[in-house]
């Protein structure tokens, strides 16, 4: 028997979780209401606890091919500027952090003779206010919004998909909006059934489109909807024609419409760069970072910093829904970076 425990804000969103981890199968064995921290917090919220139960045979099942366990609802993957890693090792992290990258070695140098800093410091706070200082157009720091209607486009395998259903569910639960979907990736079957899958799972409305002809009717049948999330076919940075077809799909969408760019951050600089020009055919207009969790360097984190001028709206870490996502602030990102490397 597996069982998991969810602190959480209200009935649906545990049902959801629990359906995302263990499949539908699963039953709830208990709840209460309780209040998460110190007794003396008169600031501490009511929670509901829920305790769900699955036999572990129709879970192996369910998730047959699954690599990764999930994990608790109540883990929360980025931690609070208290809980961050002291600076310790300070020096040795020098040459990790900047590795290849010489004009932000150059930039870090030259930040250190400005503010009489030895160069070996490289300690969290001091990167954070290095990066705040000498990269002031920083795209972590320009202002990202959600529109009405959000295009997820890039290579096949970065994550749109996965991404699009963290997105749809963190706007469900958590800000209680009316979410639809819709995907142009009608390539392959199986991508359809992925997103309407996630669809089942929160109770909204997915819609598949199969010709750019049919844009304006199912985005007219989501008009209700305060966010339309699009999943399109992934195309390699090479593949013009089907760079192309994507295009077409777009060029239909009348509203003023979101663009980002899905870009893994697994994938080495130069595949990236590459990506970030083939698609520039699309307009996209903001970024999207996944597969942090994968992350070896930091070079594609100065690639992004030195050579992009969009706002990153989003970075993933993990194969988990709804959990592995978070705002990409330059503190989320860097501690995330600095905790992990
Ligand atoms: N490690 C890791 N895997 C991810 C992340 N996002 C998605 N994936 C996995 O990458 C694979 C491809 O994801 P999918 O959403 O189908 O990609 P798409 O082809 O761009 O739609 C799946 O196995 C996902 O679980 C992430 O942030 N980290
Ligand atoms: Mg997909």
């Amino acid at each position: 028997m597996i069982i998991r425990r969810y602190v959480v804000n209200d009935m649906r969103e545990a049902i959801i979780r629990a359906k995302y981890e263990l499949g539908s199968d699963a039953i709830i064995i208990s709840q209460k209401h309780i209040r998460p921290g110190k007794w003396y917090n008169p600031l501490r919220k009511r929670k509901l606890e829920v305790t769900v139960a699955i036999e572990e045979n129709i879970h192996e099942k369910a998730h047959a091919g699954r690599e990764k366990a999930s994990r608790t609802a109540a883990e929360v993957p980025v931690k609070k500027e208290s809980e961050r890693l002291p600076d310790k090792c300070r020096s040795t992290r020098k040459h990790s952090v900047f590795g290849r990258n010489d004009s932000a070695l150059m930039r870090w140098q030259e930040y250190c003779g400005r503010n009489a800093i030895a160069e070996d410091s490289v300690g969290y706070e001091q990167m954070n206010m290095f990066i705040k200082e000498s990269y002031l157009e920083n795209p972590f720091m320009k202002e990202r919004k959600l529109g009405r209607i959000n295009v997820l486009v890039g290579p096949t395998g970065v994550g749109k998909t996965t991404t699009i259903a963290k997105i749809a569910s963190g706007e469900f639960l958590s800000n209680d909006k009316k979410v639809g979907l819709i995907t142009i990736d009608t390539y392959r079957i199986a991508a359809v059934e992925q997103l309407k899958k996630y669809a089942e799972i929160l109770g909204i409305r997915c819609e598949s489109v199969n010709e750019p002809s049919e844009m304006k009717g199912k985005i007219s049948k989501l008009r209700n909807c305060d966010i339309i999330l699009v999943d399109t076919v992934g195309a390699s940075p090479k593949n013009e024609d089907r760079i192309e077809d994507v295009r077409q799909y777009l060029d239909e969408i009348d509203e003023e419409k979101n663009t980002y760019l899905t870009v893994s951050m697994s994938s080495d600089v130069d595949t990236n760069n590459s990506i970030f020009e083939a698609y520039k055919t699309l307009g996209y207009n903001s970024l999207i970072l996944t597969k942090f969790d994968e992350v070896k360097n930091y070079n594609n984190f100065w690639n992004v910093m030195e050579n992009n001028e969009l706002p990153i709206q989003y970075f993933c870490f993990g194969q988990t829904v709804p959990e592995d996502i978070s705002e990409s602030s330059l503190e989320n990102v860097l501690s995330y970076l600095w905790r992990e490397l």
